[in-house]
């Protein structure tokens, strides 16, 4: 039998389709108390949308531990054996809600695990390194991918202006360019940690650690044709994909690997293994497999689960720990001021966020929408000597200690031997991409110059490209010159 319509308060209503008014043409009535709750709730359905990462698709799963990497760590997560259950939300970063999926872009790959020790978020990209390699430049970074204040349109220029005034994003340049700027699927996608982590066994011993999700359904991609076809079809294309796999049973998967530096080589390593727009080399430090990550439920509820999930950098564990990254350093800050803003103090308390596996004994307190609270028997301070939770350092994740030099400077990282802005993107354009990845890399850096790029931008880009690698240089700019023979006259500066 169908349930009667109630409101917020379980009280049944008169009408699901007729409003309150006086006489049939007389105006509404303000008692019609129904049809103000639904009018009201409708006008706040929406919580503001990420600044970054406003679009993506999520679902749950688990990690199952299959190798033994406990001399590394003793994150419960990744002892022999482990199973974790997992969120996860994958995203683009420059478009809006409802933007197409198959906008050329890097894949957000956030990964929360509830361990018995507490959450532990790894909030990474489809890519191993980042456009930018210190948080203060992160604001400007994402305006000039975002929208011309005038006109709010997305703008070519001001991307290009900001990528060549930045040399040290041409290695994630070269990789947005490349196939890897449009999955085919979300299935069809590595994931990375992306910055440096530390590991710490029981022991005590640290290490560097990067992590590396290899898919198991293989890495594949969509060209710019199919994926600009695509995004006028079907906006949620990668949205939909994943939910109809996970619905079908074919649960994607991916190997999760990790490279594992010993500390004491990291100052001497031919790059600074803390600068986010850097690699490290397989064959320096190859890939160690920890386990297999399994997608294998889909979300109850979109809003609920995927739209107020709350991954933040800040969620370690015990035998995890931070590094000297300055990018990693300021995330730790900014996504838990995020979640405050967006979804509000007690976001911990949402379904999604909430620990499954760990007790929460939090002193913090009340605040909007508040959920759950200590039994009154348990004081609201600390230190209390009526039986309150006390701190036990032996417990806790010491976010990962490291030795540095203590004067206050503003500076770039230091440079090891072989680091410079355009030295691995050179790598990756010469020695990883082969012949077919390298024209559809020109061809798609071309269209996207063509799409508005102007003088004085325009020439920094042919020189930029150079300075990666001669020959993509001498492409990008015979292909840009003949696109531009005949071309429209270009929109006006900054709208
Ligand atoms: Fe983010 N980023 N980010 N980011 N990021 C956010 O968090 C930020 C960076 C990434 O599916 C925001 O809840 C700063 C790198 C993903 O919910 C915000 C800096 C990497 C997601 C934020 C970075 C990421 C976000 C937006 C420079 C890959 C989506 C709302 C220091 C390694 C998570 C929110 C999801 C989301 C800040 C750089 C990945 C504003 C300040 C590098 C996957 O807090």
């Amino acid at each position: 039998m169908t349930k009667p319509t109630t409101t917020n308060t379980g009280t049944p209503v008169e009408s699901d389709n007729e409003s309150l008014t006086a006489g049939t043409q007389g105006p509404i009535l303000l008692h019609d108390h129904y049809l103000i709750e639904k009018l009201a709730q409708f006008n706040r359905e929406r919580v503001p949308e990420r600044i970054v990462h406003a679009k993506g698709a999520g679902a749950y799963g688990e990690l199952v531990v299959t190798n033994d990497v406990s001399r590394y760590t003793k994150a419960k997560l990744f002892q022999p054996g482990a199973r974790t259950e997992s969120l996860v939300r994958f995203s683009t970063v420059a478009g809006e809600q409802g933007s197409p999926d198959t906008w050329r872009d890097p894949r957000g790959f956030a990964v929360k695990f509830y361990t018995e020790d507490g959450n532990y978020d790894l909030v990474g990209n489809n890519t191993p390194v980042f456009f930018i390699k210190d948080p203060i430049k992160f604001p400007d970074f994402i305006r000039s991918q975002k929208r011309l204040p005038g006109n709010g349109l997305r703008d070519h220029n001001m991307q290009w202006d900001f990528w060549t005034l930045r040399p040290e994003t041409a290695h994630q340049v070269t990789w947005l360019m490349g196939d890897r700027g449009i999955p085919k699927t979300y299935r069809h996608m590595n994931g990375y940690g992306s910055h440096t982590y530390q590991w710490i066994n029981a022991a005590g011993e640290r290490f560097w650690v990067k992590y590396h999700f290899k898919t198991d359904q293989g890495v594949d991609y969509l060209t710019q044709a199919d994926a600009d076809r695509i995004a006028g079809e079907n906006a949620d294309y990668h949205r939909k994909d994943l939910w109809d796999a996970i619905e079908r049973g074919e649960f994607p998967s991916w190997t999760v690997h990790v490279q594992v530096m010993p500390v004491a080589e990291a100052e001497g390593y031919r790059f600074n293994p803390f600068d986010l727009t850097k690699v490290w080399s397989h064959k320096d430090y190859p890939l160690i497999e920890v386990g297999k990550w399994t997608l294998n439920r889909n979300p109850a509820n979109y809003f609920v689960d995927i739209e107020q999930a709350a991954f933040e950098p800040s969620n370690v564990v015990p035998g995890i720990g931070f590094s000297p990254d300055k990018m990693l350093l300021g995330r730790v800050f900014a996504y838990a001021d995020a979640h405050r803003y967006r979804i509000g103090t007690n976001y911990a308390q949402l379904p999604p966020n909430l620990p499954r596996a760990a007790e929460v004994n939090s002193y913090s307190k009340e605040g909007a929408m508040r959920y759950f609270y200590n039994d009154a028997s348990v004081p609201v301070y600390a230190p209390n000597s009526f039986g309150g939770p006390h701190a036990d350092p032996a417990l806790a994740p010491d976010g990962g200690l490291w030795e540095f030099d203590p004067t206050m400077v503003r500076a770039g990282y230091v440079e090891h031997a072989e680091d410079g802005d355009f030295t691995q993107a050179g790598t990756l354009v010469r020695e990883v991409l082969n012949d077919d990845q390298r024209d559809r890399l020109v061809s798609n850096i071309v269209g996207h110059v063509l799409g508005g790029v102007r003088e004085p931008v325009l020439s920094r880009v042919f020189e930029y490209w150079t300075n990666v690698d001669p020959d993509l240089g001498k492409r990008v700019e015979e292909g840009v010159r003949a696109g531009l023979d005949g071309a429209p006259t270009p929109p006006p500066s900054q709208g």
